[in-house]
């Protein structure tokens, strides 16, 4: 076994292969970019090393830093992870020259799984399904056109140097040939410079199934169960479950069988995945992925084994831990990938930075894979993902069940993620009969996906209710946490203007809802009852709302509510049982200020009396000084200097009636 590996990755991958790693004593190299300084892999390691600037191509695809990094640490082999170097044939023989391990297959075996063409050549040779079509050396149109007639329609064109279906072309008649035969050939030169094409019968609605192989150095080869990864998203992985449902023992064995094969064909040592499409009870080859995969937790939870493990032992030049027959499947497992992205947004990346990341408390047989915390930026340099969210379960529903309600604990607030999405998605009664194939989410995108148009699901009345009481409760404790100086008197939560809580009585609250229209929620209480109506909407009646540290608690007509309610950047972020809204509070000040700019008139924003009065002419005062208070229907507005400056003239006295957009105080901003 290594004395000392370099893990040649970042986020969760990194601090997944350091946990496995510690556990064997092996000691770790983190290698990270500007970026990273401050992430948890590096904190994880025992060494460190700088690479460069963020970008990848300045890091962790820097090949030369990567190696000298491992040379100057001592380390004996380097861990590519996934992604990044992990498939990089130059980088397994920069490697190699060193005399350094490379966790992973030869260089050959990498080179000769990068090209669809060459590597169904050798699927074909080793006796592995393949779809029926032409990949030969031949590329006239003309011969295109005849080996497509000899499939038969619907075919399917794709560029032999592609993958991630970029580039696929479906043609359903002869007419349509030549044109699309010309365009896939325009679109594979612009985005892989290689124009080679091939073609194969169409099939429609194929599933993704995957096997996991794994060769030892001395000619051993098991296949670990297989996996099913249809619900992909633009060829993104969704969701990712070991066993693939619903197939039979006989069909496992000959795709497991398969699998061997291919991985023996290209003489494959460590772990390896080989994916084949799933139609109509046939399985056929696609493309081997010589690296460890993003999902392989999913085949660990159900096979109880570790395959870091193995790959390290394996390098090292160990035999396989188990042999084919000793190997063990136990129940379903099922994984999704939490990201910092909108779904409101069509999936846009959304960085920034984690306010507040809890993960649920007590789930059982729930594994969480993350490289980030609570703090951590999620930035565009890299991979979006926040965490792997993985279940095992006595069966695929226990597993879909757990990972569900794993999924609407977790609390994350300070940026968008898929998580709703990916609820929702495991909610679905076609997910949960297993009515899976690739085209799983287009089939069912109505459901699936919030109302378009609206930029996303309409904030509910509910949600905006429950902000109101959160910022009535937070100002509250602020208020007199600003007693105790401290608070930071610019936050529009800190703000106690705009409202008064006082004994019997209310407050209004104004606020920004996921559209940006600016709502006003009115709170009337009177002892531990209270009302919150969101505009003119029907009230929401509550018992002795409490607000503990994050927990948001209230007695409502049919139980008690409790729900998370984080506040950063001028935005609270609700979230109850897996869904989050986020709310914005209207800055009043700023408000006030851009709608006064210039002018020096504070006016009244209500109909209402004036019951205050703490400022008087030629006074000198600050931003957010409160100058007076004018009250209507119980609810008070403090009326606050948008700005430094001297108040010129008070108009109106204690008892005065005003109305709304009178002007009450003239005021020179500035001073
Ligand atoms: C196909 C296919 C249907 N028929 N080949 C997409 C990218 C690459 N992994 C292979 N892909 C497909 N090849 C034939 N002959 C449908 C797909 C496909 C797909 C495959 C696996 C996972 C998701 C997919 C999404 C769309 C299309």
């Amino acid at each position: 076994m290594f004395r000392k590996i370099l893990i040649a990755n970042r986020g969760e991958i990194a601090c997944r292969i350091m946990r496995t790693a510690r556990r064997l004593n092996v000691a770790t190299v983190a290698v990270y970019s500007e970026a990273d300084a401050s992430a948890l892999h590096v904190e994880m390691a025992d060494e460190a090393v700088l690479l460069g600037p963020a970008p990848a191509a300045q890091s962790y695809l820097a090949i030369d830093k990567v190696i000298a990094a491992a040379v100057a640490t001592g380390a004996e082999a380097i861990h590519p992870g996934y992604g990044f170097l992990s498939e990089n044939a130059r980088f397994a023989e920069a490697c190699a020259k060193m005399g350094i391990a490379f966790i992973g297959p030869p260089a050959s075996a990498i080179h000769a799984m990068g090209s669809k063409s060459e590597s169904k050549k050798l699927m074909e040779a080793a006796g592995v399904p393949l779809v029926p079509g032409y990949h030969g050396a031949e590329q006239a149109d003309s011969h295109l056109i005849a080996e497509a007639m000899k499939i038969g329609f619907p075919v399917l064109i794709k560029a032999s140097a592609g993958g991630g279906g970029k580039g696929m072309r479906i043609v359903l008649e002869e007419r349509e040939l030549l044109p699309a035969i010309e365009g896939a050939r325009r679109e594979a030169k612009s985005a892989f410079g290689d124009e080679r094409l091939l073609i194969e019968k169409y099939l429609e609605r194929p599933r993704h199934v995957e096997v996991q192989v794994f060769a030892d150095s001395l000619g051993e080869a098991v296949y670990i169960h297989d996996r099913d990864c249809s619900i992909q998203r633009r060829h993104q992985k969704v969701i990712e479950e070991a066993p693939a449902p619903g197939l039979s023992d006989d069909t496992r064995r000959r795709m497991g069988e398969a699998a061997v094969a291919a991985a023996k064909a290209v003489g494959y040592v460590g772990a390896g995945t080989v994916e084949f499409l799933y139609a109509e009870r046939q399985f056929y080859f696609i493309e081997m992925n010589t690296r460890l995969q993003v999902e392989h937790p999913v085949t660990e939870m159900i096979a109880g084994i570790d395959l870091v493990e193995w790959q390290l032992r394996v390098a090292a030049g160990e035999p396989l831990p188990e042999r084919q027959a000793e190997l063990q499947r136990y129940g379903h497992a099922m994984e999704v990938r939490l990201y910092a992205e909108d779904p409101a947004k069509g999936f846009l990346p959304a960085t920034g930075r984690i306010a507040h990341l809890a993960w649920p408390a007590n789930a059982p047989q729930i594994r969480i894979d993350s490289g980030v915390r609570a703090g951590d930026r999620i930035s565009t340099f890299y991979d979006p993902m926040i965490a792997k969210v993985i279940a095992w379960g006595e069966d695929r529903a226990i597993a879909a069940q757990r990972l569900r309600r794993a999924l609407q604990e977790t609390e994350l607030a300070g940026l968008a993620t898929n998580a709703g999405f990916l609820i929702e998605v495991l909610g679905h009664p076609a997910f949960l009969k297993a009515e899976i194939d690739t085209g799983f989410i287009e089939r069912h995108r109505a459901e699936l996906f919030p109302a378009s148009g609206t930029g996303g699901e309409a904030t509910p009345d509910r949600a905006l209710a429950l902000a109101a009481i959160f910022a009535v409760l937070k100002d509250g404790a602020a208020s007199k946490a600003k007693a105790a100086a401290g608070a930071d008197p610019h936050s529009p939560w800190a703000a106690t203007n705009g409202w008064r809580v006082f004994g019997d009585g209310g407050a209004s609250v104004l606020l920004r809802d996921a559209a940006g229209k600016r709502r006003e929620a009115r709170i009337a209480f009177s002892g531990p009852r209270w009302s919150i109506a969101v505009d003119d909407g029907a009230p929401l009646s509550l018992t002795g709302p409490a607000l503990d540290g994050n927990a948001l608690t209230a007695g409502t007509d049919h139980g008690r509510l409790r729900l998370t309610a984080i506040e950063a950047d001028g935005t609270v972020t609700l979230i109850e049982r897996g869904k989050s809204w986020r709310i914005g509070r209207v800055d009043i000040l700023a408000e006030a200020e851009a709608a006064t700019e210039g002018h020096g008139h504070l006016a009244s924003p209500m109909p209402g009396t004036v019951v205050r009065v703490m400022a008087a002419a030629g006074d000198a005062v600050k931003r957010g000084q409160p100058l007076m208070v004018v009250e209507a229907m119980k609810m008070e507005h403090t009326i606050a200097a948008h700005a430094d400056g001297v108040v010129k003239a008070v108009k109106f006295r204690a008892g005065d009636a005003v109305a709304e957009g009178v002007e009450l105080i003239s005021f020179e901003a500035g001073s």
